[in-house]
């Protein structure tokens, strides 16, 4: 298979309501992104994911869209997003757009259409089902950000399914006529220019709900492989999925390049690991070294035979990298560089989240009222009225929820952090005026520094790309230690991801000497076979043969 063109490139996620405003009204928008390009640029960055821009409510910030083939006027115009793409281009940069289809939103024509009555065109391009037997919804479902996935439109007595907000209505992806208009969609984007498709939910698409099957549906692998030869055949799009049900067994399922399905998936276990088997990220357990690894390496082994897979600590739905598996206070950027060295030395293709490469934290909200996403609203009513006590639910979001990635890019000290001249949608993170882009990218030893040349190591360094990895000291509860080894040479990766000293018995294979190619505190161009001493957060890749 000849080498696909971001095998060697690092992804950047923009989350265009919080990474610049062009017009002072508070709201990021493409305009806002453009004018950035040469941050993005400098950073080497080989594409952008792009969360959603299309015509929308914004009910779920644009993961609920109106009109898959306009662009939303608070972000801009189609002339922006193409004036973006062109721009990018030019840069060597492309665009990856997200394609949100398990469900509209409640506002598109095609639902608006179908509310007109039970023999309407679009009626049957949704979900809708009898109300059960005696009366109320077919089935007690529950959806993903609070309350009932069914809900009752009065006019035409059915229910209709809405696994996200009931303004994200789910499309039915049985009606051969609605998968058509998908797919006519998707090519119009890809002859505009743009470099591929982030899927959202994707394992959703081949639900059978009265069989109570969301992800992995008995037509999920049907639906991909037709997706597959009606848009994607022939053209060089890069593919990921979000895959939030994915496991090691059904990975292959989706990015086999024989199945002509996907290329590459979003796994999750590494976050949810972490999470509180009855309250998910609500409760989130204390974070353990020896899980994360065993997780990591288990997806790199399943992966490595399919091309790269998808390696981020953080997006739009998560906390802040430095907040969850670093050291948010005294060790901020260096635990950030430690993050990056651990994670940009594996196999697969890193994606960085805005923000991520200047050490950004969480937002530190405090009160409920800075709160904007919907997930966390819901929860926060139903925690409260199920019992938990408010501080509790407090620390908790400040943890988790998913504004703390959300908080609008501070990319300078001052009024508006250079982010708007207006009042944003959403409070900037409580350092601002400390943490942002300016003060980073002004530190020859900052967040920003180090990303950059880990950005251009993967472009000069074969081994990155192709090396495979074998994971040391499996136990070790704070240092996380690997090799990539290819064509005789071995890139040696040894992080201490804590804030204490640590001291590792290092084995022979793990030992090399050579080339010091990149460390968070002073580099080093060897690793002794025998004991070896780390400083906290200390992070080295040592090249070798
Ligand atoms: O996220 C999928 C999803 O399941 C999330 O809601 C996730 O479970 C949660 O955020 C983690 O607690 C995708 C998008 O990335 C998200 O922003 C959307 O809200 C969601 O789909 C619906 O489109
Ligand atoms: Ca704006």
């Amino acid at each position: 298979m000849s080498e696909r063109w971001w095998a060697d490139k690092v992804g950047y996620q923009v989350y265009p309501l919080s990474f610049q405003d062009s017009n002072g009204d508070g709201i990021g928008d493409i305009p806002g992104i453009t004018s950035r390009l040469d941050h993005l640029s400098d950073l080497g960055i080989g594409f952008i994911w792009l969360s959603p821009v299309y015509a929308s409510p914004l009910a779920d910030n644009g993961y609920d869209i109106s009109d898959y083939r306009a662009i939303e006027p608070r972000f801009g115009t189609m002339a922006d997003m193409d004036r973006l793409i062109a721009e990018a281009k030019a840069r060597g940069i492309g665009i990856v757009m997200d394609l949100v289809v398990n469900h509209s939103s409640d506002q598109h024509a095609w639902f608006r259409n179908a509310l007109t009555g039970r023999g309407a065109e679009f009626r049957d391009f949704y979900v809708w089902r009898d109300p059960a037997p005696g009366g109320g919804p077919p089935s007690d479902l529950r959806s993903y950000f609070g309350g009932p996935a069914w809900h009752l439109h009065e006019a035409t007595g059915q229910y209709y399914l809405a696994l996200f907000d009931p303004g994200q209505p789910d499309l039915n992806w049985d009606n051969p006529a609605m998968r058509a208009e998908i797919w006519d969609m998707m090519r119009w984007w890809r002859d505009r220019g743009i470099a591929g498709f982030r899927m959202d939910v994707i394992d959703h698409i081949g639900k059978d709900i009265d069989a109570g099957i969301l992800t992995d549906g008995p037509t999920l692998h049907e639906r991909l492989q037709e997706m597959h030869r009606e848009v994607l055949a022939g053209s060089d799009l890069l593919t990921v999925g979000e895959t939030w049900s994915v496991t090691p067994e059904t990975a292959p399922l989706y990015v086999d390049p024989d199945r002509d399905e996907l290329h590459t998936l979003f796994q999750f276990a590494h976050i949810s690991a972490h999470w509180d088997e009855a309250h998910g990220k609500w409760k989130p357990l204390d974070f353990q070294l020896p899980t994360l690894k065993r997780v990591f390496q288990d997806w790199q082994d399943v992966l490595a035979p399919f091309g790269p897979g998808a390696l981020f600590w953080s997006n739009h739905d998560l906390p802040r990298a430095v907040s969850s598996f670093g050291d948010a206070g005294e060790w901020r950027v260096r635990s950030a560089r430690a993050l990056a060295l651990a994670l940009h030395g594996l196999q697969g293709t890193p994606y960085i989240y805005q923000g991520e490469e200047a050490g950004f934290t969480n937002a530190g909200f405090t009160s409920i009222d800075e709160y904007r996403d919907v997930e966390t609203l819901n929860m926060h009513r139903e925690s409260l009225e199920a019992g938990m006590d408010e501080p509790d639910f407090l620390r908790g979001a400040g943890r988790n929820s998913r504004d703390n990635a959300r908080a609008p890019v501070a990319w300078e000290a001052g009024p508006g952090h250079g982010f708007t001249t207006g009042a944003p949608w959403i409070g900037f993170p409580s350092n601002a005026e400390e943490v942002n882009i300016a003060a980073d990218r002004a530190d020859p030893e900052g967040v920003f520094a180090l990303y950059r040349r880990l950005v251009a190591l993967r472009k000069e360094q074969p081994v990155l790309v192709h090396g495979r990895t074998r994971l040391f000291l499996p136990e070790h509860p704070q240092v996380w230690a690997y090799t990539r080894t290819h064509e005789g040479l071995r890139l040696a990766v040894v992080a201490n991801l804590s804030s204490e000293r640590a001291e590792a018995e290092i084995d022979p294979e793990l030992a090399v000497t050579g080339a010091g190619l990149a460390g968070s505190v002073e580099p080093r161009d060897r690793i002794e076979a025998g004991r070896l001493v780390l400083e906290p957060w200390e992070a080295i890749w040592v090249l070798g043969a």
